[in-house]
């Protein structure tokens, strides 16, 4: 059966809550106090059953909303989740203040349909109606309700005349409402509580995406409390389930009156998150007594919840009246708001309605870069760019579909599909449940190599780079960072030892052989002090072969304990050391010193006292003066 769900809007006392009745025979007015001074102060409903023109049944369930100004809020909260508009001007009194305002909150919310009745038929001449029709229509004109495609229909809830008229208007407007989207999670925004014997806690609220099945676990949020869905009524029966569009009643366990109330929003347990920050296009009415500028403060409503919000505007310095940019809107406690979610501002004093718009990112990045590109892209609706992007900002961080879920509101198998084609062109790639940029991974590939390189450049003596600490100097998500690494290795532009990550050929492991002969080398020449034998014959006589005993000496080299100051001569760090303790007493002495007395006070051979010295002048220990040397 298709059903439907159809708001009243229009200014007081217009016979919104008359024409419901005239249509249903339901009193929409429930309250004591509504009956008494005859206006409506809070939403009420009512519904009924017709047929369609092919004789299918179809349900339509009325949100019926008050007129008067001082309750627009109230009237907030009702219109968010409707189908088509009935906008009820009075035929004696035609268009009127709260016309006008609800008209461009309906605008504003997006309300794709809708129908003008003309009520109190039976209160004006046919004239007058003529003349409020003409009025009707040039209103109208150029907006959803434009009436050379929506009609146009004069009532009398008094005498029901046009009654008719409108139920087959309704029938045709219903023909065109698309099915509610069921790419989204379930959310239901509650527009009441309260308790019904034998049942405890009830709510209700128009069913705005998804399914929600009795035995249901789901969220409300901001709170977080956890409910359990004991029954599901639709439409005042009992169902299975309820689906989007669909006026819907559940009753709870979990949660008493106190615990619920209208604004917050049920939504399947552990699968969205509330925010304090939404990235929004925010439209000013034409209306809009001033500019709107940052760090204006105004009532914020959307779907059934109302708080104040901070505008910040986004690359523009204000808003004019009639024009509209992106803004950044604070909100002083966390709200459940999702990307397309439709909202209202009003000024805080006097509190008239002065903009609105819709929701792009309910999860913004503080200052990031190319921000205003990635909001036309959100703006665009086309899901495969809006994921991708959201993939995208993430960097090699990636976007696990957790995190996707709750910054969409889609479900996971709406989310694959739209990604399906990034996926298989490469554009997207997907690591178990981490989706990210294919562009972002070859950075942080790059990343790793270079982060290696720069690592062995600063320590040469060690065997690679702990893999914890490279994952965190490179700021990757863990499934991200283990397949770049495994990609790597495969590539063999890394090697994975145990914890270590390094460049082929850093590999500092030594084999018992190698420790050995490392030890043997480095004795040989402390023993030796600066009369060392020659390299080659250490290397000769070593267990390991002589391209390893290169490679360790070049570790022993680069680790400098040992010091090589010519193509022959190594020397132990410790020799060196003592030298130039020797040649700083011997300044004392005197600061001149020559061959000769080089050779005295080392006891070194010509072969070796020529090389040392030249080192020593290198080293900025000595100068060379003629033929001998001055002490520094
Ligand atoms: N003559 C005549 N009176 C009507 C008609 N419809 C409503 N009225 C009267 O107009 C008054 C207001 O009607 P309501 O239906 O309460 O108006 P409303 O638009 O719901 O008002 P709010 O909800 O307070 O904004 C009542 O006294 C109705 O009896 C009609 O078709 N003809
Ligand atoms: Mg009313």
């Amino acid at each position: 059966m298709k059903s439907i769900i159809v708001g009243t809007a229009g200014h007081i006392d217009h016979g919104k809550t008359a024409l419901v009745k005239a249509l249903t025979g339901i009193d929409a007015d429930r309250l004591e106090e509504e009956k008494r001074r005859g206006i409506t102060i809070d939403l009420g409903f009512a519904h009924m059953d017709l047929e369609d023109a092919s004789g299918e049944p179809l349900h339509i369930a009325f949100v019926d909303v008050p007129g008067h100004e001082r309750f627009v809020r109230n009237m907030l909260a009702g219109v968010g989740g409707i189908d088509l508009v009935l906008l009820v001007i009075a035929a004696d009194e035609s268009i009127k203040p709260q016309t006008r305002e609800h008209f461009d909150i309906l605008q504003l919310l997006g309300v794709q349909r809708g129908i003008a009745v003309l009520t109190k038929s039976d209160a004006v001449d046919a004239e007058t109606l003529d003349v409020v029709r003409l009025e009707v229509e040039e209103f109208l004109r150029g907006t959803f309700l434009e009436p050379q495609r929506s009609p146009i229909v004069p009532v009398s809830s008094l005498s029901a005349a046009g009654l008719d008229d409108l139920k087959r208007a309704l029938i045709a407007a219903a023909a065109e409402v698309r099915p509610r989207d069921s790419s989204a999670l379930a959310r239901l925004p509650i527009d009441r509580v309260f308790t019904m014997k034998g049942f405890g806690t009830v709510v209700t609220g128009t069913l705005v995406s998804g399914t929600i099945h009795r035995d249901a676990e789901l969220e409300a949020f901001p709170s977080g409390r956890k409910v359990r869905v004991r029954g599901v009524q639709v439409h005042g029966q009992a169902a299975d389930a309820a689906v989007a569009g669909q006026r819907t009643a559940l009753n709870l366990a979990g949660a008493s009156t106190e615990d619920l109330s209208r604004g917050m929003t049920l939504a399947p347990l552990a699968t969205l998150s509330v925010t304090r920050r939404v990235d929004v296009r925010l439209s000013l009415l034409t209306s809009a007594p001033r500019p709107l500028k940052s760090r204006m403060r105004v009532h914020f409503h959307s779907n059934t919840m109302e708080t104040v919000a901070e505008v910040g505007l986004l690359g523009v310095r204000q808003i004019a009246p009639g024009s509209e940019a992106f803004a950044r809107l604070k909100l002083p406690d966390a709200a459940l708001l999702l990307p397309g979610d439709r909202f209202i501002i009003r000024q805080l004093s006097p509190v008239v309605t002065i903009g609105g718009g819709a929701v792009l990112d309910a999860a913004p990045i503080l200052r990031m870069p190319g921000h205003e590109n990635f909001l036309g892209i959100l703006d665009g609706g086309d899901p495969e760019p809006m994921l991708m992007g959201r993939i995208a900002r993430r960097g090699h961080a990636g976007l696990y579909m957790p995190q996707l879920v709750a910054e969409t509101g889609w479900t996971r198998n709406f989310i694959e599909a739209r990604l399906a084609h990034a996926l298989n062109n490469g554009r997207v790639r997907r690591i178990g449940d981490v989706f990210a940029d294919a562009a972002a991974m070859i950075r942080l590939q790059q990343l790793i190599v270079s982060s290696s390189e720069e690592f062995h450049r600063s320590n040469p003596l060690v065997g690679g780079m702990a893999r914890e600490a490279l994952r965190e100097q490179v700021k990757a998500s863990s499934d991200l960072f283990a397949a770049s690494l495994d990609l790597l290795s495969r590539q063999k532009k890394i090697e994975v030892a145990g914890d270590l990550i390094r460049l082929p050929g850093h590999g500092v492991v030594m084999k018992d052989e190698e420790t050995e002969s490392k030890k043997k080398i480095e004795e040989e020449f402390a023993a030796a002090g600066l009369k060392v034998p020659a390299l080659h014959e250490v290397i000769a006589g070593l267990k390991v072969d002589k391209a390893r005993a290169q490679k360790i000496v070049t570790l022993l080299l680069r680790d400098k304990v040992l010091v090589k100051i010519s193509d022959e001569l190594v020397f132990h760090r410790a020799a060196l050391e003592e030298l130039r303790q020797l040649v700083a007493m011997q300044k004392a002495k005197s600061p001149r010193m020559d061959v000769a007395k080089f050779k005295e006070l080392t006891g070194v051979s010509r072969k070796y006292a020529i090389p040392l010295l030249e080192y020593l002048d290198r080293e900025r220990v000595t100068r060379r003066v003629g033929d001998a040397r001055q002490i520094l």
